[in-house]
Formats: structure tokens, C-alpha cells, sequence
């Protein structure tokens, strides 16, 4: 059982102590493997990429994905008060040992100086922006911080590049929520943009800003425009693993009802580890440019709950409730992506369809949770 239990979105599976020394960025804790070939930039220094939002769920695959490259991995984290680190933790190592090859640094993207501070410092060869308020619904609560956070704090990182003088290619989190009331049926790179969240408003002010900055400054600049992709390190709230989550703890005797909201929206679905591929695959391209990346095949929540119940035999129709509460003032109805322009161009194509989604997701919660008792799965510890 994972040592940081009050940590469910990790699926490391393997048994870990709470380091007392985790205050310090890099402590020491697993090793890493050091026997790989090592990415090389042209100037023939080992290859130094940056990562917003390196504890999301996106950031770590990306860390994991990039230090199997042979990457140098900078990572910029918030402070907290309580455990941020939980997916990459599997990734620590003492930065008193050569050979260490991530680094973490803390920033926040409402602080210009500090991330024109670490560019200076650091240089790296390619910046992965994924840092953002990332939840649709929580933009419409706090819609002026996910504004500061999810639009202007991809200024902030495009300034710093410029202030710097560097020649970083950037890689900017678009997403399939700047389609919203989808204009038209897939989306693809040349579909208009109809956002019907704060969040896709400020998605959409990120990606052109991209834009603008790749045409007034040549920088390499490049939208990923993703659709949703999920994994067992999906947080909690998003409906994917709610679901998940909540089958493996029905099934374990922890919970007895699932409430959710609106279940006709279709989405589609695919698996973050190949889509974090395709984020590297963007910024190895020869110049700067916008990619859609999607399974191009849409579900319904509630086909996800069906699916994700039926995987352990229970009948979904028995447990799932409905709540407003997760009821959305606009809702995005319908999102499927067409990404032959990424298939064709960088040869990326994901594998992980649907059902087996569905499927690796339940079964890391059904192992997650098998040492849970109800008092801890429900939070209720003193
Ligand atoms: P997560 O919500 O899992 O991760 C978001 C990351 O951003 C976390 O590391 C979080 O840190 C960090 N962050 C939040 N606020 C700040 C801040 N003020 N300063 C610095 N860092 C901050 O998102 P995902 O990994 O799922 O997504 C990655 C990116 O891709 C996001 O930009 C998201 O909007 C975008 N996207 C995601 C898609 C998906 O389906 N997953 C699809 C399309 C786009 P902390 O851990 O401290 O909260
Ligand atoms: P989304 O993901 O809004 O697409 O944004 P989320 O999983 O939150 O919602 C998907 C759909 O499910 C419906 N839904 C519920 N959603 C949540 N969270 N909780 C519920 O209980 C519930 N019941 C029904 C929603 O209404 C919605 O239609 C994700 C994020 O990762 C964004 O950052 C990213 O940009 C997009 O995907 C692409």
C-alpha cells in the first residue's frame, strides 16, 4: 500500500515512508534509473526541458516520459501545506548523487519574477506549460483566479522567454473546452472556438497568445489543442475517475452511491501517457505549430459508468445518483476530435481505446482501495 494513503491519485502500488525531508525539493527517495541515453541538445549539452504543473497528472507522465529520454527535468511547484507530490514522488532522488536529473523549483504562475528568475537561471531547451486552474467546473467559482492562472500566466511565461532572450521551443496545455458549442462535428485545427467556461475563455486567451507570440517574435511556440485523456493519476474530481474511484469503493464495501451530474455530455477519452508522447512529439516538429490530439471516438458519462461498473459486475443503474450540484451553468455537449493532422505530420496515433481506459482505471482503484477500510476511504479520521 502506498505510504501516503490520504494520496489516492497515486497508482505507484508500491510500499513508500513519508520522507521527513520533503520541505527540501529533491530529498532522497527512489532511485532512478541512471543507465539511459541521455537527449542531447545541438550545442551537444544534455537536453533541459521545464515542466508547469509537473505534480498534475499530465506533468508527471511527462517527467517520467522525458527522463526515460535522457532529459535533464526542471519542475516548478507550489508551495502547499500539505503533500503536493504524490505522482512524481516515485521520481526523487538526492541531488547530492550524480547522475540526478530532476529538479524542482518553487514558483507559482501568478509570479512574473520568479519565472523570469528560473528561466535565467535554468535555460531550458524546451518549456512544457501545463500549470492551470484545470477544472471546468471550479472556473465557474472562481472565475477571476482561473483567469490570472489559466490565461495570464501563459503571458507571464511568454514574456519571461522574451525577457530572457532565449530560444526555447514552448509548448502551450490547449484544450478540446476552447471548442465548447462545437461549430462543427469533429473538431479539428481549423474549427472556430465557442468556450463556455471561464476556464475555455482562458484557454482560449492562452493559445493565441501562443499564437501571437510565434508571429510577432518568431518564437517556437505550439498548441497541443488535447482532448480529454485520463489515467489512475487523474485527479479525483474529474468524472472519469470519480467513476472509477467510486465502483472500486461500492465494490470494496466502502460506499454505497455514486452522485453525479449531467450524464449525456460526450467526451472523448483517451489514455494521458500516449497523449504526453504527443506533447514531446509537437516540440521535436521543425517549427512551431498547433496540433489537435484525440482518440476520435466520443462517449457519454454515462457510458463511462456503465462501462466502468459493469467491469466488476454491477449494474450502474443501482448505485448511480443525480446531484445539480455538479451541474455546470453552460455545458459543452458534445467534444470529438479528428487528429489526422498529427497522425500525418508527427506520426501520432493513440492505442488505448475506450474500453481498456475504462478498464485500467477501475482495476488501479479496485487495487488502490483493497487495503482501505470505510473510515479512512471516507475521510473522517480526526
Ligand atoms: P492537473 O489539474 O492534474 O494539474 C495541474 C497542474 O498545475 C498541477 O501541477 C498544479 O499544481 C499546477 N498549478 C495549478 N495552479 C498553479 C499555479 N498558480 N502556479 C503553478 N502551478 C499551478 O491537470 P492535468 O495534468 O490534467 O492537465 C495539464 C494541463 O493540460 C492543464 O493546463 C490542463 O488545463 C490542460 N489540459 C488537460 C486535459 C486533460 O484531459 N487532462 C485536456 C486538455 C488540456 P498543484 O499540484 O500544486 O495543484
Ligand atoms: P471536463 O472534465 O470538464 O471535460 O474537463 P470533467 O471530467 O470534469 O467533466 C466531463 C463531463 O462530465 C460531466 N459530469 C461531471 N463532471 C465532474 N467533474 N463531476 C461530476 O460529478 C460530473 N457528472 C457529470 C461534466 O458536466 C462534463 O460534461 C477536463 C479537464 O481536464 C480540463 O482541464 C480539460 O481541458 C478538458 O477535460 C479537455
Amino acid at each position: 500500500m502506498c505510504g501516503l494513503q490520504r494520496r489516492p491519485s497515486c497508482d505507484c502500488g508500491r510500499v513508500r515512508q513519508r520522507s521527513d525531508a520533503l520541505d527540501v525539493l529533491n530529498p532522497p527517495r527512489a532511485k532512478l534509473n541512471l543507465a539511459l541515453t541521455r537527449a542531447v541538445a545541438l550545442n551537444g549539452a544534455v537536453k533541459k526541458a521545464l515542466i508547469t504543473g509537473i505534480t498534475g497528472q499530465d506533468g508527471s507522465y511527462l517527467a517520467d516520459f522525458l527522463l526515460e529520454r535522457g532529459y535533464e527535468v526542471h519542475g516548478i511547484i507550489r508551495r502547499a501545506s500539505t503533500f503536493n507530490t504524490s505522482r512524481i514522488d516515485h521520481l526523487y532522488a538526492d541531488s547530492h548523487i550524480n547522475g540526478v536529473r530532476m529538479f524542482l523549483h518553487y514558483g507559482d504562475l501568478s509570479d512574473s519574477v520568479n519565472l523570469v528568475k528560473l528561466l535565467y537561471e535554468l535555460k531550458p531547451d524546451e518549456i512544457y506549460h501545463l500549470g492551470a486552474q484545470s477544472h471546468v467546473r471550479v472556473s465557474f467559482d472562481i472565475p477571476e483566479y482561473t483567469s490570472d492562472v489559466t490565461g495570464v500566466g501563459t503571458i507571464r511565461i511568454l514574456e519571461a522567454i522574451r525577457e530572457v532572450g532565449l530560444r526555447s521551443r514552448f509548448y502551450q496545455a490547449s484544450s478540446s473546452e476552447m471548442f465548447g458549442k462545437a461549430q462543427q462535428v469533429p473538431q479539428t485545427e481549423k474549427t472556430p472556438f465557442w468556450p463556455r467556461s471561464p476556464y475555455g475563455v482562458a484557454k482560449v486567451f492562452s493559445y493565441w497568445a501562443t499564437v501571437n507570440y510565434r508571429e510577432s517574435y518568431g518564437l517556437f511556440a505550439s498548441n497541443g489543442i488535447l482532448f480529454n485523456h485520463e489515467s489512475p493519476r487523474r485527479g479525483e474530481t474529474f468524472v472519469t475517475r470519480k467513476i472509477s474511484r467510486a465502483v472500486a469503493a461500492i465494490k470494496h464495501g466502502l460506499q454505497t452511491e455514486l452522485f453525479l451530474g449531467n450524464l449525456d455530455a460526450k467526451r472523448d477519452w483517451g489514455y494521458a501517457p500516449e497523449y504526453v508522447e504527443g506533447m514531446w512529439r509537437i516540440l521535436q516538429h521543425g517549427e512551431g505549430d498547433d496540433f489537435v490530439l484525440a482518440s476520435g471516438e466520443t462517449h457519454s458519462v454515462g457510458e463511462f459508468a456503465e462501462a466502468a461498473f459493469s467491469h466488476v459486475d454491477l449494474d450502474w443503474k443501482e448505485f448511480v445518483r443525480h446531484d445539480p450540484r455538479y451541474e455546470r451553468p453552460a455545458e459543452v455537449d458534445l467534444l470529438m476530435g479528428d487528429a489526422s493532422k498529427a497522425k500525418k505530420i508527427l506520426n501520432w496515433e493513440p492505442k488505448v481505446r475506450f474500453h481498456e481506459l475504462v478498464r485500467i482505471m477501475v482495476d488501479a482503484d479496485m487495487e488502490l482501495l483493497s487495503h482501505e477500510t470505510p473510515r479512512r476511504h471516507l475521510g473522517k479520521l480526526p
